[in-house]
């Protein structure tokens, strides 16, 4: 596809700390498209679905308590789908790094993230890490008649609902 587009996830730390506003105000700033947004439960199997290339790692049920809001009593995460002009990149570049100790400061987890002193990384958001990634993501988190985008091959299956091919 031509469009190239992005996941991200506003993370449940950032809802607990009422960050969510101030995350969307900077990917506003992005000259990108807002083509798809929800409130959203994580099931188990999505986060595991989620976070796949991960579960090796001595951290991954950790990562999923927290995406799935266990660590800050909180139900959802905002998912959002932008388009546009490099989208994995520019939505990574304001992101900052993993980890927000050594993202920049200008940065969204650099400016508004922390490591907690348990060790769990409060990095306020979730972005696709390639383009690869960033199809396998917003397919995963929407339907075909969720975004405002037919960004990937889908196909009808009853009435008005489609889903990928
Ligand atoms: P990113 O979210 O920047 O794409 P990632 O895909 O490598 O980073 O990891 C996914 C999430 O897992 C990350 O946002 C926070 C958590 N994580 C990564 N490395 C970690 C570590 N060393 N300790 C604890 N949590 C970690
Ligand atoms: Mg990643």
């Amino acid at each position: 596809m031509a469009e190239h587009a992005t996941l991200v996830l506003i993370k449940p730390d950032a809802i607990a700390r009422g960050l969510a506003g101030a995350v969307l105000s900077r990917l506003e700033q992005l000259p990108l498209k807002l083509i798809g947004a929800k409130v959203t439960r994580v099931s188990q199997e999505l986060a595991e679905v989620h976070y796949q290339a991960l579960r090796d790692k001595p951290f991954f049920n950790e990562l999923i308590q927290h995406i799935r809001g266990e660590l800050h009593h909180v139900e959802y995460v905002l998912a959002l789908v932008y388009a546009g002009p490099d989208a994995v990149a520019a939505v990574r570049q304001v992101a900052g790094a993993t980890n927000p100790e050594a993202a920049s400061p200008t940065s969204l987890r650099g400016s508004l993230g922390r490591m907690t002193t348990k060790g769990v990384m409060e990095n306020i958001l979730h972005a696709s890490s390639d383009d690869q990634e960033a199809r396998r993501e917003i397919t995963l988190w929407f339907r075909p008649d969720e975004l405002l985008m037919p960004l990937y091959a889908s196909k009808p299956i009853a009435g008005q609902m489609r889903v990928w091919e």
